[in-house]
């Protein structure tokens, strides 16, 4: 069974959770004793710029901006990163997010005749 935890409570995975602060007993409840151990911090995925010869600059920076929630200077810090060296880190999230990221940015790529591409990698 899993339970949503925040951020403060996963990091104390493995630890005892106190008597006073545990659920009744299931055969007082009728609900079972969550096993805190099976929490995990999720896997993080990097959504990759790939250089290309044809997307303009200011192109790319309206995608860091629109998709990113980059602010001009960092959008265009990342863009010229991308340009020099091939590739470069768009922004760090969880699996499902960074996918939806990647299609967002392909799709209105595709639609604006641009061939710039995004892809995944774990971080
Ligand atoms: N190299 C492109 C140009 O000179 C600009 C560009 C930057 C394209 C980053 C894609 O991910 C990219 N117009």
């Amino acid at each position: 069974m899993s339970i949503c935890l925040s951020d403060e409570t996963r990091k104390m995975s493995k630890t005892k959770v106190p008597k006073s602060i545990q659920p009744e007993s299931e055969g007082q409840s009728g609900l079972e004793v969550l096993d805190r151990t099976e929490t995990k911090t999720p896997k993080m995925f990097a959504v990759l710029l790939l250089n290309d010869d044809y997307t303009p600059m200011d192109f790319v920076v309206l995608v860091l901006k629109r998709f990113f929630a980059k602010n001009e200077e960092e959008a265009q810090a990342i863009m010229l990163d991308v340009h020099k060296k091939g590739r470069g880190i768009a922004g760090v999230y969880t699996l499902e997010i960074a996918e939806m990221k990647v299609m967002q940015t392909n799709q209105f790529s595709q639609m604006n005749h641009h061939p710039l591409k995004s892809t995944l990698r774990e971080a």
